[in-house]
């Protein structure tokens, strides 16, 4: 079967090398997005079910503006204390997370002194040592949650999300977990630990659940909150707790609801 474009349907849609997607197309950096998670299923990173949960968030994107907005601002900025403040912060990286930004993890976690962990939800091997390669590619020195021997199970988890490593998440006081599902979230908070999200979807169990969501893509605020680590690295015990008091979860994540609802009355108005 040949596509428009004369390939067929079942090389490559999206090789690195060669895009459909012109430049001047209104919706360019949506679609590359697109494009890069599909150039990552084609690596092996990607679990055919992170293409539906792209599609999903999309649309989220799409409702909020595909900006990121004053609450996921101010979600990054409580995020970035959070990670300061912690004695081992954990990062977790999936396989969308691993097509879409491996460098901005890197970086993030070299900046705010974090481990990064693979944790798969569509666990096997084979994508496991796919994403683990690609974070050294990018620079990571060492990635946890690829040796059997160092693995422990977090309790209160059915899936295959459960198996984290002893000397990673399990062992973690703060974990960032994007693009995570809502049991393991839930998990972790019942474990004591301080959970920050990334999740376009403000409705999400996840999105509910952690202690500070940034409701924003993964693509556009992974290096905001690299940056705004780097920020807050100077500042004092007692301002960087000033930061998170002062940050409530629940009333950030009406205020993305209620941007999402702006932008539909301006729509329907207009
Ligand atoms: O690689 P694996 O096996 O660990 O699987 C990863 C996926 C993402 C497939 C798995 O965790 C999954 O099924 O996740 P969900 O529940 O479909 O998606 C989790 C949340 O992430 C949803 O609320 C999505 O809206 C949100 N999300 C997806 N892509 C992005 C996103 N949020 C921010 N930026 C994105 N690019």
């Amino acid at each position: 079967m040949m596509s428009e474009q004369g390939s067929s349907v079942t090389e490559p849609a999206a090789a690195a090398t060669a895009s459909f997607v012109p430049e001047s197309h209104p919706r360019a950096k949506s679609l590359l997005i697109r494009e890069q998670l599909v150039d990552g299923f084609e690596r092996g990173l990607v679990a055919r079910e992170g293409l539906l949960a792209q599609g999903r968030a999309e649309a989220f994107d799409y409702l909020l503006g595909e900006t990121t907005g004053k609450a996921a601002r101010r979600a990054i900025r409580a995020a970035a204390a959070c990670l300061l403040m912690a004695k081992k912060p954990v990062i977790s990286v999936n396989g969308n997370v691993a097509a879409l930004c491996p460098g901005e993890m890197v970086r993030l976690a070299k900046q705010a002194g974090a481990g990064l962990e693979v944790n798969l939800f569509y666990a096997s091997d084979r994508r496991r040592d796919a994403v683990a390669a690609v974070l050294m590619e990018n620079g990571a020195a060492e990635v946890l949650g690829i040796n059997p021997g160092d693995s422990g199970v977090l309790p209160g988890v059915d899936s295959a999300r459960r198996v984290t490593d002893k000397n990673g998440i399990l062992a973690a006081d703060v974990v960032v977990v994007p693009l995570e599902d809502g049991d393991r979230t839930a998990a972790l908070v019942e474990a004591g630990k301080t959970v920050i999200t990334f999740d376009l979807n403000p409705l999400s169990r996840t999105a509910q659940t952690a202690d500070v969501t940034i409701v924003d893509n993964v693509v556009r605020a992974a290096s905001l909150l690299e940056a705004q680590c780097r920020r807050l690295q100077a500042e004092d015990r007692e301002a960087l707790e000033g930061v998170v008091s002062g940050f409530d979860n629940r009333e950030n994540l009406r205020e993305c609801i209620s941007q999402i609802r702006d932008n539909l009355e301006r729509m329907a108005d207009a």
